[in-house]
């Protein structure tokens, strides 16, 4: 008898296991950044808000201004997210990751994030967006320098 409950227990586990294997969303939601389309273009964040961003000039060698201007879903400007942005290169990993920074807002209202570009190449910023201490949405934004 003890033996049944023992092979029930594992077979239980085994389950539960095939079927998040059966569900990749679940295991990977918790670091997928979509890609997101070009500066200018709206970018929705589920049903309530959307974003557009944009820099203070073409990507280029320098310290670049990615702006990110947030909108609820009647289109008002809003600022009650957090948003935190990490740059870096993506086939260079860790070699100039800003690791995670935080928006800082401007009296209009625009989320505003300098961006570092030591080099030419791949780059990638991150986004987090948080209401609260809760990551509502990911995205990346890449470019080519
Ligand atoms: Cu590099």
């Amino acid at each position: 008898m003890k033996n049944f409950f023992y092979i029930a227990t594992w077979m239980a586990v085994a389950f539960v296991l095939i079927l998040n294997v059966g569900n990749p969303g679940y295991i990977l939601a918790e670091e997928t950044y979509e890609l997101l389309p070009d500066a200018g273009k709206k970018c929705p964040i589920g049903e309530d808000y959307y974003f557009i961003y944009s820099f203070d000039k073409k990507p280029q060698l320098g310290t670049i201004i990615l702006k990110v201007e947030l909108f609820d879903k009647a289109g008002q400007r809003v600022t009650d997210l957090k948003i935190i942005g990490d740059s870096g290169m993506p086939s260079m990993k860790g070699h100039h990751d800003s690791g995670d920074v935080e928006f800082k807002l401007n009296k209009k209202g625009d989320y505003l994030l300098p961006v570092n570009i030591v080099m030419p190449g791949d780059w990638e910023v991150k986004l987090k967006f948080l209401k609260g201490e809760a990551i509502i949405y990911r995205g990346s934004i890449r470019f080519d320098i």
